[in-house]
C-alpha cells in the first residue's frame, strides 16, 4: 500500500501559493484576506479555525477571525456577513460550521454573497459545480481532487463508491467524480445509511470514498484487492494513554486495509490538510476573481 501523505501534499502547495504571493506583496500589491466567523467554542471547531490561521500564515495570507459567544443571534450575524460581503478587505470569508441550534445554517448560507464563498457552501456555487461551470468547489472535494491527480489515480471509467450524502462531501464529491472532466468521468454510486447490502457496491469498486462519520466503518472484507482508499472521517475516539484523552481515526479500519489495498489516506495527515488547502485555493481564486 502506498500512503497519500495530505500533510506533506497540503505543505507542498501551501508553499507554492506563498511564492505567489510575496511575489504580488514584491508588486506593491495586497495579500488575499481571508475572514472566518467563529460562533462559541466547540474544541473541535477551535482546532480547525486555528488550523485555517496557520495555514494562512504559511500561504503569506491575511487572515480575520471574528468571534461570537454561542448565544449570538442570527440577525448579529446577518450583519457581520453583511459587513462582509461589503467590505474591499475581505476576499473571502467563511462560517465554521457547526453552529448552535437556534441560529438557521441555511439562512446564513444564503446570505453569503457567492463571489465570496470560498467554501462553495451557496447553492450557486454549489449549481455551477453541479453543472460544470466555473465555481468555487467545496473544500473537501476539492483538496480530494488534487489529492487524486497529484499521485495519478485514474478516476476515467472507474468504478467509484462514495459512503454518506452530505451537502459538504458526499453529495458534491459524487457529482464532481461522474462530470466529464479530469479527474472524473467515473462511475459514481452514492450509499448512505439506507442503502441495503452497502458491502455489495464497496465490495465491486475501484476507488472508495468514506465520509460517514463513524470510526472503523469500512473494514477489510468490504473492499477489493488494490482498491484506493480515501478516508474523510475525523472522529475522536476515547484514548487514555494520550494527553489530551482521546485520540483521532477515520472512517476506516486502517490496519486491517493496509495490505489489501494500492494507495490509502492516513488520519490524521491525509485528507483534512487538503480541506485547508482547498479552502486557501479558493481564497486565491476569489483575489485574482477581482
Ligand atoms: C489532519 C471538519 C467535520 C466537520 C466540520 C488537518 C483539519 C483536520 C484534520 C481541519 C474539518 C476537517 C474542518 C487534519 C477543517 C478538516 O491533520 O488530519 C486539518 O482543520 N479541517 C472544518 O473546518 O470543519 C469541519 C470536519
Amino acid at each position: 500500500m502506498k500512503l497519500i501523505d495530505g500533510k506533506e501534499l497540503a505543505n507542498q502547495l501551501k508553499e507554492g501559493l506563498r511564492q505567489k504571493t510575496d511575489k504580488l506583496a514584491a508588486e506593491g500589491k495586497r495579500r488575499p484576506h481571508l475572514a472566518a466567523i467563529l460562533v462559541g467554542n466547540n474544541p473541535a471547531s477551535e482546532s480547525y479555525v486555528r488550523n485555517k490561521v496557520r495555514s494562512c500564515e504559511q500561504a503569506g495570507f491575511e487572515s480575520t477571525l471574528i468571534r461570537r459567544p454561542a448565544d449570538v443571534s442570527e440577525s448579529e450575524l446577518l450583519a457581520i456577513i453583511d459587513e462582509l460581503n461589503n467590505n474591499p478587505a475581505i476576499d473571502g470569508y467563511i462560517v465554521q460550521l457547526p453552529l448552535p441550534d437556534h441560529i438557521h445554517e441555511q439562512k446564513l448560507l444564503l446570505a453569503i454573497h457567492p463571489d465570496k464563498d470560498v467554501d462553495g457552501f451557496h447553492p450557486m456555487n454549489f449549481g455551477k459545480m453541479a453543472q460544470g461551470m466555473d465555481a468555487f468547489l467545496p473544500a473537501t472535494p476539492y483538496g480530494i481532487l488534487l489529492m487524486l491527480e497529484h499521485y495519478g489515480i485514474e478516476t476515467s471509467g472507474k468504478e467509484v463508491v462514495v459512503i454518506g450524502r452530505s451537502n459538504i462531501v458526499g453529495t458534491p464529491m459524487s457529482i464532481l467524480l461522474s462530470r466529464k472532466s479530469n479527474p472524473g468521468n467515473a462511475t459514481v454510486t452514492l450509499v448512505h445509511s439506507r442503502t441495503k447490502n452497502l458491502k455489495a457496491h464497496t465490495l465491486n469498486a475501484d476507488i472508495i470514498i468514506a465520509a460517514i462519520g463513524i470510526p472503523y466503518f469500512l473494514k477489510a472484507d468490504m473492499v477489493k484487492d488494490g482498491a484506493v482508499i480515501i478516508d474523510v472521517g475525523i472522529n475522536r475516539v476515547e484514548d487514555a494513554t494520550r494527553k489530551r484523552g482521546y485520540r483521532l481515526v477515520g472512517d476506516v479500519d486502517f490496519e486491517g486495509l493496509a495490505r489489501k489495498v494500492s494507495f490509502m489516506t492516513p488520519v490524521p495527515g491525509g485528507v483534512g490538510p487538503m480541506t485547508v488547502l482547498g479552502l486557501l485555493m479558493n481564497t486565491m481564486k476569489a483575489y485574482l476573481g477581482r
